[in-house]
């Protein structure tokens, strides 16, 4: 049976490549799931791929992924990185492995983003490689899989 990584995205990563692209760059989330799902093939995995704006949503899907035994997540929570519990209670409550992607290099950015509640109870974090940081995330996770056997 195909593993299915879920790959998640929080609120306002819709808007990627129509703002601000000196912090986020030019591609868009129809890009970054293109990027993903090559990733993905290239390790033999199948990805879920989603967006959504609201924070019990994405703490929905984390439970979802858990659920149907996915193989690990993705995980982008935008702004809810660095103020949401909820999100962090739901990643620790989970044995899926879950690591945690920024596009940007949030340690060279404002104070309050150098804090992340889900970095203490991912299995990996990764920043600042624009885009590119989906398909690291998922090569990444691929190795741990491929460890365990
Ligand atoms: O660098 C990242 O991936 C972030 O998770 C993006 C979040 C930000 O709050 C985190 O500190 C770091 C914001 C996502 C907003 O995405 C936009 C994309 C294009 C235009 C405007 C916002």
């Amino acid at each position: 049976m195909t593993k299915t990584v879920y790959v998640l995205n929080g609120p306002n990563l819709n808007l990627l490549g129509t703002r601000e692209p000196q912090t986020y760059g030019r591609s868009t989330l129809r890009d970054v799931e293109q990027l993903a799902r090559d990733a993905a093939s290239r390790h033999k995995l199948e990805v879920e791929f989603r967006q959504t704006n609201h924070e019990g949503e994405l703490v929905d899907w984390i439970h979802e992924a858990q659920a149907k035994a996915a193989a690990g997540i993705v995980l982008n929570a935008g702004g809810y990185t660095h103020s949401s519990v909820a999100i962090r209670d739901a990643v620790a409550a989970v044995a899926v492995p879950v690591i945690e992607v920024h596009i940007s290099n949030v340690f060279a950015r404002e104070d309050f983003r150098h804090f992340s509640h889900i970095a203490p109870v991912a299995k990996a974090s990764l920043c600042g490689f624009g885009v590119n940081g989906y398909a690291l995330a998922i090569s990444g996770l691929a190795a741990m899989l491929d460890a365990k056997g």
